[in-house]
């Protein structure tokens, strides 16, 4: 298949914290950037995120005595997974990774900027009611197909992908451009429930140049 102009690549999160040695690696993720890439060259619209917290982020162990990183806690607006402290506004984890090429994009979302609030989807936020802005800019530029790619399959692109069905877009994710965390059998998981939503899973060499 070739992409179209209504499509629009979105790279999500391939920030130093999420590349092995990061401060929440996720295992194999720098085996996105090459196909992410290759894609970005050619791709008529490209969109980039940033998960971006302020430290003592709500969604940070570090944040509650006493707790650990992947146990869950009840926040107010539902149940959070709690994380090792990362992508910290301004911190080099919280980069893009130096070897992610994407000179084309037209926009880098930042994400989880809110204290107390956490947003692994790049349209809504943890609270399901603070909106970040993406779905009316890809809007404005006329996308109505996301091809989806980045870090982490069963997080950040999981909920990514299921505000996008839900607001109209429809979404191809490319299988070998994303990498999960695996939180008990989480990947699993995330890719059953896309695929009930209609997510269409190919690989980057199903895309032309
Ligand atoms: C993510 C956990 C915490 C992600 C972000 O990008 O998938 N996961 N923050
Ligand atoms: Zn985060």
């Amino acid at each position: 298949m070739r992409l179209l102009e209504s499509d629009a690549l979105v790279v999500v999160d391939v920030q130093n914290d999420f590349l092995p040695g990061g401060a929440l690696a996720v295992p194999d993720g720098d085996a996105v950037i090459a196909p992410i890439n290759r894609l970005a060259s050619h791709a008529p619209n490209v969109v980039v995120t940033q998960d971006w917290h302020p430290s003592a982020h709500a969604s940070f162990a570090s944040r509650h005595s006493g707790r650990m990183p992947f146990e869950t806690l009840a926040l107010p607006y539902g149940e959070q997974v709690l994380w090792p402290d990362h992508c910290v506004q301004g911190s080099s984890g919280a980069e893009l990774a130096p070897g992610l090429e994407v000179p084309r994009a037209g926009l880098i979302l930042r994400k989880g900027t809110h204290p107390e609030v956490d947003s692994y989807s790049a349209f809504l936020e943890a609270d399901r009611t603070t909106r970040t802005g993406l779905a009316g800019y890809l809007r404005e530029c006329g996308v109505t197909r996301l091809v989806l790619t980045g870090l982490a399959t069963d997080f950040c692109i999981l909920w990514t992908a299921l505000d996008a069905r839900a607001e109209g877009f429809a979404v191809l994710l490319v299988e070998d451009a994303v990498r999960g965390i695996d939180v008990d059998g989480s990947v699993g998981r995330a890719l059953e429930t896309m695929a009930k939503v209609g997510v269409q899973r190919l690989q980057s060499q199903d895309i032309e140049a």
